[in-house]
């Protein structure tokens, strides 16, 4: 078997290593609350931006030097599989994330389209066994070619609707090939740019149809995978549907979806939003649907989605308390839906980014533990809350209590008194702990 990367196997080293490609805080199994590192931390592979991504941006062409690549398309997707697997072996790596199209290219019909991701994913199930790697999640990929230009669920053209349902059943068989435990909506040009030309109550109601005919399907095909919707507020359209998390919340419930599906939080998708990461996580986490991560972040000065590597210790620390909070993630994973910058173009950057990523989860991990085992932010709002544990508060929170009896208790009780919020105490209060 030939080896693509001249990278040797990346060990835990500590803290204190120098050595670009060894781990500093992502050490495997050490047991962090009860549960060893891997298992709070299930990283994925994101196929598209580590085997597919070249470099090319609006303003030039591919940068990226890869030994994988050949000049038939299919070749090229076999020697991705073989790629992508020796990279994940050598990262320790135990899930990845696909579109269809990143597994096998697409052919000039649907069928050959199907056939080739079928001969592909083969590949794929064969290099799985005897090695601990898993599909975390598939998704179909109805946004890039140009029969999309409209949207997919929502595109005023009804061929165009049947079709993306054929590649999203083709996406979810391949899924259930490869043993995925999730599957993933991007709304992708699920939105729109101007109302000149567009309907939306029809465009909704369209995407909700497909999106319960997927969810029928889950289940009549035996896929039986956690469904997840990915928000995203701009980009590609101007008004993308699936706005944030209460965007999407809403929707589901308005088509009776809600128990159907949770969500997959991107952070870079969080911060286009206008949100942070951990608003969006927590949005999720206490309305009972936070699924899975896309671990990247965006640069706030460009302002669109940059998929950087996450190297933000702050926002994973956030991040992963809420992942705490939540009891874990659950059947999803941190996929790394990031992609090396355009000028880090060796394998090795592959590598380091990977690397940085893991270990900025690892740290964000271990101080999110501490921070929540000390219960510094919990006893705070604890405290904070007291009001409503007794007297008029308590009524007010078991819902025993009428607007004429609140006017009459605070006719008597109009001299409110408030407590400090004391942010920049509990923010130096968490810089203590990184
Ligand atoms: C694009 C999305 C996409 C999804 C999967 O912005 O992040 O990559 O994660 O279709
Ligand atoms: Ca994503
Ligand atoms: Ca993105």
């Amino acid at each position: 078997m030939k080896e693509y990367f001249k990278v040797g196997k990346i060990a835990y080293e500590g803290p204190k290593s120098t050595n670009p490609l060894a781990f500093k805080y992502y050490n495997k199994d050490e047991v962090i609350l009860g549960k060893p590192m891997h298992e709070h931390l299930k990283f994925a592979m994101s196929w598209w931006h580590t085997l597919c991504a070249k470099g090319s941006d609006q303003f030039g062409s591919n940068t990226m030097v890869r030994t994988f690549e050949a000049t038939d398309p299919l070749q090229e997707a076999y020697q991705k599989v073989d790629a992508g697997f020796e990279f994940m072996d050598k990262l320790g790596i135990e899930y990845f994330c696909f579109h269809d199209r990143d597994l096998a290219p697409e052919m000039p019909t649907l069928k050959e389209s199907n056939e080739a991701l079928d001969k592909v994913s083969d590949y794929v199930l064969e290099k799985m066994k005897g090695t601990n790697i898993k599909c975390l999640w598939g998704t179909a990929n109805c946004f890039n070619h140009k029969r999309y230009l409209a949207g997919a669920g929502t595109s005023p053209n009804a061929d165009v609707f049947a079709y993306a349902a054929a590649q999203i059943k083709k996406a979810m068989d391949t899924t259930k090939k490869l043993g995925g435990k999730n599957y993933v909506f991007w709304g992708g040009r699920e939105g729109y740019d101007t109302l000149l030309n567009t309907d939306v109550k029809q465009e909704l109601d369209h995407y909700a149809t497909l999106l319960t005919l997927a969810r029928d399907y889950n289940k009549k095909s035996g896929l039986n995978a956690q469904l997840l919707i990915e928000p995203k507020p701009k980009e590609p359209t101007k008004h993308q549907y699936d706005f944030d998390v209460q965007t999407v919340l809403g929707f589901l419930r308005t088509y009776g979806l809600e128990k159907d599906f949770k969500m997959n939080i991107e952070a870079n998708h969080a911060t286009l939003a206008i949100h942070t990461f951990n608003h969006e996580l927590n949005v999720a986490r206490i309305n009972g649907v936070l699924g899975s991560i896309d671990a990247n972040q965006g640069d706030m000065l460009l302002g669109w989605d940059t998929d950087q590597f996450p190297t933000n210790l702050y926002d994973a620390i956030l991040a992963m308390y809420e992942v705490l909070l939540n009891g874990g993630l659950g059947t999803g994973g941190l996929n790394f839906d990031a992609k090396v910058r355009r000028q880090s173009f060796t394998d090795e950057d592959l590598f380091i980014s990977y690397i940085a990523g893991m270990d900025t989860f690892a740290r964000g991990l271990r101080i999110a533990a501490k921070l929540l085992e000390d219960k510094v932010f919990e006893n705070f709002k604890t405290e904070r809350y007291a009001s409503y544990k007794t007297g008029i508060g308590k009524k007010i929170a078991d819902k025993k209590v009428t607007l004429e009896e609140l006017s009459d208790y605070a006719l008597a009780h109009d001299q409110i008194e408030n407590a400090s919020g004391r942010q920049e105490w509990l923010e130096a209060i968490l810089n203590q702990y990184i």
